[in-house]
């Protein structure tokens, strides 16, 4: 059984999506970011960083349960345990490589950096919101150069799509209002369809 830890973001879909679609059992453990939940010692010896998403695989290779944060680091695991959501092919397999750090790395970071300019930083600067709204908006139109010749960011549908998947819901707002995103906008729809992102996009909300 393998035990997620999470909470309502982006981050946190990422994982549940990948668990989703690959129909294994998980226990869901919510927590509540406001409170501080994420900083109590219990949490802290699963993700030192007290941050989610993080899981517990009671049946990790070698016997002893597995904690694993970074949601990018799940959706590998997750594939590697499985065979499922990443090419085999290796040139394939690289690919999606390239487009899940594209999304977990440059597409999150921006993302998350338009939040924390919102919600945290001492100063406040529309300015700079602003800034990274465009950073955000000029990588997923890099996302959208992909997909108006490819279905999928790499072959079929893989750890690349769901990784980037909850950007476009969570940004869908600045991707509307860009307006010129129609390869990303078509994927997103397809990708919202499916019954596994469903149920990962709720299970923490
Ligand atoms: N790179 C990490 C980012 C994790 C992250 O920053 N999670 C946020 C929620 S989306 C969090 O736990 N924030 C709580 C905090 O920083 O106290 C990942 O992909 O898992």
């Amino acid at each position: 059984m393998i035990d997620l830890y999470t909470a309502n973001s982006s981050n946190g879909q990422r994982a549940a999506i990948m668990l989703e679609e690959c129909g294994l059992s998980y226990r869901l453990r919510k927590l509540d970011l406001a409170a501080g939940e994420q900083r109590e010692p219990w949490f802290l010896a699963i993700n030192p960083a007290g941050t989610i998403p993080a899981i517990v695989d009671g049946d990790a290779p070698g016997g002893a349960p597995l904690p694993l944060a970074q949601s990018g680091a799940i959706l590998l695991y997750l594939a590697m345990k499985t065979g499922r959501f990443f090419p085999l092919d290796p040139a394939l397999r690289a690919q999606a490589f390239g487009w899940l750090m594209h999304a977990v790395t440059d597409t999150a970071a921006a993302s998350m950096t338009i939040f924390l300019l919102q919600n945290y930083t001492p100063e406040k600067s529309e300015a700079n919101v602003r800034w990274f709204e465009e950073r955000a908006v000029k990588f997923f139109r890099v996302a959208d150069g992909r997909l108006a010749d490819h279905e999928y960011l790499a072959g079929d549908v893989s750890i690349a799509d769901f990784a980037l998947y909850p950007l476009t819901a969570v940004r869908r707002p600045l991707i509307d209002r860009a307006g010129d995103l129609p390869h990303l906008a078509r994927w997103a729809a397809a990708m919202a369809a499916r019954p596994g992102v469903q149920r990962g996009m709720q299970a923490a909300a």
